[in-house]
């Protein structure tokens, strides 16, 4: 049978998922959380109002594998562009999908402030430890000692400082109403992460407030490492330090 979205659509149902070869790398977590996001968007019926609002990075290709509006914001600045979106079109459906470079280094004040306004957007960082698309640098959650291609030494917290910890930053504002951390490391935590991201674009649609999802996921070509080695090392080291967890789950 012939691979066209028809057939597709027959073989598994409607999907918003594009007839695409993604332009991720095999293995890759964004892979796997595009999926995810593409399945909530057609189980909850709302791909006609949905706008994405996407990064710089891998993960600014998102979109491309899916039948839904898009717009592409500058390095950092995805949560203010969907704020901006929300404020002026707030019967759309509004998330962004962002990189743990995109969101954690350029971008951290504009993600706090959304998340501190509180605005019914909901923010996704899919964070895999090092500035994927460009080479595998050092991203602000590479852990200690993390080999990168910008330190060759590992990460040294007295020159570097920590891995940053976004949701738990969050904890404390009252305008987040969904905040978790996630991964796709295995198969149970794959249906874990599927739930929580439902929950998350459900706290928009009940127009509660910001939600937000850190996803912790492998890049195998960033991290230098075979696919299944770097799904070992995102289980026994990443989730180590970023340990999955549903922080805040003000929705119901
Ligand atoms: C203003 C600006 N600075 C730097 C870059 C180079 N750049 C492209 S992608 C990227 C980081 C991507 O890392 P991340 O957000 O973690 O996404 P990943 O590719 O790992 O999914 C950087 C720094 C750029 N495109 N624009
Ligand atoms: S470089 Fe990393 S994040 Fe980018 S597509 Fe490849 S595996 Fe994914």
């Amino acid at each position: 049978m012939e691979n066209t979205q028809e057939n597709l659509s027959s073989l598994y149902g409607k999907t918003l998922m594009l007839d695409k070869l993604f332009s991720y790398c095999p293995g890759c977590g964004h892979g796997i959380v595009t999926r995810l996001v593409a399945e909530t968007i057609e189980a909850m019926g709302i791909r006609e109002k949905t706008v994405a609002v996407v990064g710089i990075g891998c993960g600014g290709f998102s979109h491309h594998y899916m039948d839904i509006d898009a717009i592409e914001a500058m390095h950092g600045r995805s949560p203010s562009v969907a704020t901006g979106f929300k404020l002026a079109s707030p019967d759309n459906f509004v998330f962004t999908y962002q990189g743990d470079g995109d969101m954690g280094a350029i971008g951290l004040a504009d993600v706090l402030h959304a998340a501190n306004k509180g605005v019914p957007i909901t923010c996704l960082m899919i964070n895999n430890t090092v500035f994927g698309m460009t080479g595998g640098q050092m991203s602000p959650t590479s852990l200690p000692g993390q080999i990168t291609a910008t330190t060759q030494k590992g990460r040294d917290t007295h020159l570097h400082g920590y891995p940053i910890l976004i949701p738990e930053m969050m904890r404390s504002m009252p305008g987040v109403k969904y905040l978790a951390r996630e991964t796709v490391a295995d198969a149970p935590a794959i249906r874990r992460a599927a739930k929580s991201l439902r929950k998350a674009f459900e706290c928009q649609e009940k127009n509660l407030g910001f939600a937000f999802i850190e996803f912790i996921v492998p890049c195998p070509t960033g991290l230098k490492k075979g696919v299944k080695e770097s799904y070992v090392w995102c289980k026994d080291q990443m989730l180590n330090y970023f340990k999955p967890t549903i922080f805040k789950d003000e929705t119901e």
